[in-house]
């Protein structure tokens, strides 16, 4: 475990650093507060997402140096997808990693232009990586997709149309819906490192959507059984109610176990990387433990 933490807040030490440079060497607006509000917005998380394109990168031979920016492209990604989610107009949310949320501390208009200014930076940072151009043309178009209308920013629009539904999601619904919201990214980030070298990025992706699936359970879970103000969310607002999740549809027992078992499922589709994925293996039963 202290290995996985340490190795967490490296990535999130090695995703700042590199945000930090691509925002500063940018800043020909520092008159305004967009670098500060973006800077703002990238600060504070577990950087789950980092950490799995710097391990998925090692195991394919790549060094923490060349995989930095890939890593820090899906903060950025990850860190706009929170800004705009926080927004009235979606969550309407006060607080993110117990801070005032972007559109709190400044305002919305600044809100909306840092999470903007966040996405382009994202494939920016990916064309500074030092890998093949013909590598970054892949992790460019799959981030593109698994970003936009056919993964997150879909399953965000599912999520919110979830909300006028008649009839509450049924688990395949639900399933979709995760699969895209939550799920799209962390499987990019798992896989990015097979890509960064034009590896078959299977195995690493099977691991990603099974961990981005028990990683939305446990939240789902989390909403449940967690204390509010220890994740960091607006007191006493509740984000799902009367909205399905893995809960209710589930049960608690039931979607412990499924987590569970996507757990185990995560970790055997890491069998021919043997011992050396130990550490992203150790991260799917932390997904799964966490308690915020
Ligand atoms: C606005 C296009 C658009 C998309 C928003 C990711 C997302 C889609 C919304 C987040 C809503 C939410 C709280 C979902 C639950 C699961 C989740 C993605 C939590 C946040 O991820 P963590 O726990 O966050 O990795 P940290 O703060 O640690 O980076």
């Amino acid at each position: 475990m202290a290995e996985l933490k340490s190795a967490l807040a490296r990535a999130g030490d090695v995703a700042f650093a590199g945000i930090e440079a691509g925002v500063r060497m940018k800043a020909q607006f520092a008159d305004t507060p967009i670098a500060d509000a973006m800077l703002h917005a990238v600060r504070g998380g577990k950087t789950l997402r980092g950490f799995l394109v710097l391990q998925g990168a090692a195991l394919h031979g790549v060094d923490e140096d060349r995989a930095k920016p890939v890593a820090a492209a899906i903060e950025c990604i990850h860190a706009y997808s929170l800004v705009h989610d926080d927004l009235p107009s979606m969550d309407d949310d006060d607080l993110r990693r117990g801070q005032p949320t972007v559109h709190r501390k400044w305002d919305e208009a600044t809100a909306v232009l840092a999470g903007d200014a966040l996405q382009a930076l994202a494939f920016q940072m990916i064309t500074f990586a030092e890998i093949e151009a013909a590598h970054k043309v892949t992790l460019i178009a799959s981030l593109a997709d698994r970003a936009g209308i056919n993964g997150m920013v879909g399953g965000q629009a599912l999520d919110i149309a979830a909300e006028t539904a008649i009839e509450p999601f049924d688990l395949r619904q639900i399933e979709r819906l995760q699969a895209g919201k939550t799920g799209a990214l962390i499987e990019w980030a798992a896989g990015a490192g097979a890509m960064m070298v034009g590896a078959d990025d299977r195995p690493l992706r099977t691991y990603g959507r099974a961990l981005g699936q028990a990683f939305q359970i446990a939240d789902d879970i989390l909403d449940v059984t967690g204390d509010e103000a220890t994740v960091g969310k607006a007191v006493g607002k509740d984000e799902n109610a009367g909205k399905a999740t893995f809960v209710s549809l589930l049960g608690l027992d039931g979607a412990k176990r499924r987590a569970d078992e996507l757990v185990e499922s995560a970790c055997d589709a890491l069998s021919n990387y043997g011992d050396d994925a130990e550490t992203l293996k150790e991260a799917a039963r932390f997904v799964v433990n966490r308690t915020h």
